[in-house]
């Protein structure tokens, strides 16, 4: 399965087109829909998405709400383009135009985004150019893919969620979430304004957000994707490029904001000794092999190992401040303190939502590259026929 994204941030519609779907899978609007809702979501986000409610439309690929085989087209249109058809025109301006007349041009870079290096690198002087398409509104095609991702999981019992697991310093309590079931934990973080799990982090995170909005400032966090079902030997060990753990991670850098990714207990396996970190491995009839601890986070030599693989993300604070950090302006190159183009304190829940569907559309990648069918029903039966496999080995 291949993806491209394309459209900006202000432009008439964004567009994913999905290649190498397996056919007679169901899909309909909806089941991408309500992913899309949940990223516009979360405690912390602004007045862009009160204006914005976004509506996928399949346009290829899908008949009667089953997959063809075909490529999949998904658009969501920018219910917000009449206000810029003059500002992100798409004919050339005309003679009698002149270029410095059109409104919303951006001389003044932010700090921490593109838009300095975006403009050096492409030949843009005006940096607008470079901000609509770096801008986290392409996310939202990254979820509508991962969406379909999801389903096609979900059609060989693999599950995912994800919840935010840490904003602005205040953590979750691991102990109330740990021992939920992937439909209770989903369930519960549904319910909460910053899709965190443990109600009395998640008070405190709202407090945290609320602060640094009345400081005119933000906060990031770190987020966790759990997934459950995934069955033992997707990914290699044997070339670099087809290790599980490395595309997992790619996907999550990926994300605009994300500066680290952690497999398992990450980064605190650098202050334990060996033996608190691997897991040891047991067989039962029931389950075949598994490990009695999951500190590994279901990653061992590239390869998934059966248990539920634990990912974990970290994003900055939002670069767009309204205590502006100082920066220059390129056509004066004279200091400023940055305008806003828009900002929010914090979009960690929502990246949450973004996390999930990412790290869902890299594993359905990685396992259409193992099972190979054209259909649903075949791809269904070889898995089928290697959990059988793996269980006995
Ligand atoms: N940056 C902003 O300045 N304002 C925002 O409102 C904003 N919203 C975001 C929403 C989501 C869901 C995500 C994942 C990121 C958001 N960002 C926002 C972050 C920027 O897009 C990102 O920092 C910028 O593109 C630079 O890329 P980098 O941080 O990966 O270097």
């Amino acid at each position: 399965m291949r993806f491209f994204t394309a459209g900006e941030s202000h432009g008439p519609q964004l567009t994913a087109i999905i290649e190498g779907l397996p056919a007679q899978m169901d899909l309909t609007v909806d089941m991408i829909n309500k992913e899309l809702t949940r990223r516009q979501g979360g405690h912390g986000r602004g007045r862009r998405m009160q204006i914005e409610t976004d509506e996928v439309v399949i346009s290829s690929g899908v008949r009667h709400g089953k997959t063809l085989g075909s490529p999949v087209t998904l658009t969501v249109v920018n219910d917000d383009w009449k206000h810029w058809t003059k500002i992100m025109g798409i004919e050339p301006l005309g003679e009698d135009v002149d270029p410095a007349t059109i409104k919303r041009q951006i001389s003044r870079p932010r700090p921490g985004h593109a838009d300095l290096v975006g403009g050096m690198k492409y030949g843009h002087r005006d940096l607008r150019n470079v901000l609509e398409r770096s801008s986290a509104r392409e996310t939202t095609m990254r979820v509508a893919i991962g969406a379909v991702a999801k389903k096609f999981l979900e059609e060989i019992g693999i599950t995912t969620v994800a919840h935010v697991h840490d904003i602005g310093g205040v953590k979750i309590d691991s102990s109330t979430y740990e021992n939920l079931s992937m439909e209770e934990l989903r369930t519960v973080i549904g319910q909460d304004p910053v899709y965190c799990a443990d109600p009395e982090a998640s008070k405190k995170m709202v407090q945290a957000i609320d602060d640094a909005k009345e400081r005119g400032d933000t906060i990031g966090g770190v987020v966790e994707v759990i997934i459950e079902g995934c069955p033992p030997g997707i990914g290699s060990y044997v070339q670099f490029d087809r290790k599980l753990d490395a595309k997992l991670a790619s996907a999550m850098m990926s994300i605009n904001a994300f500066k680290g990714v952690e497999i398992g207990l990450g980064f605190e396996m650098a202050q334990l000794p060996g033996s608190e970190v691997h897991d040891e491995i047991a067989w039962d009839e029931e389950r075949g092999y598994y490990r009695k601890t999951n500190r590994l986070g279901g990653l061992e030599g590239g390869m998934s190992t059966g248990m539920p693989i634990k990912v974990k993300g970290v994003m900055k604070p939002i670069p767009t401040l309204y205590k502006p950090l100082e920066s220059v302006d390129i056509d004066t190159k004279e200091p400023f303190v940055a305008t806003i183009e828009r900002s929010d304190p914090c979009a960690v829940p929502a990246a949450s939502v973004v996390a999930e569907h990412v790290i869902a559309t890299a594993l359905a990648q990685a396992i259409m590259e193992e099972f190979r069918a054209d259909t649903i029903d075949g791809i269904q039966k070889e898995v089928e026929a290697y959990r059988a496999y793996v269980k006995e080995f």
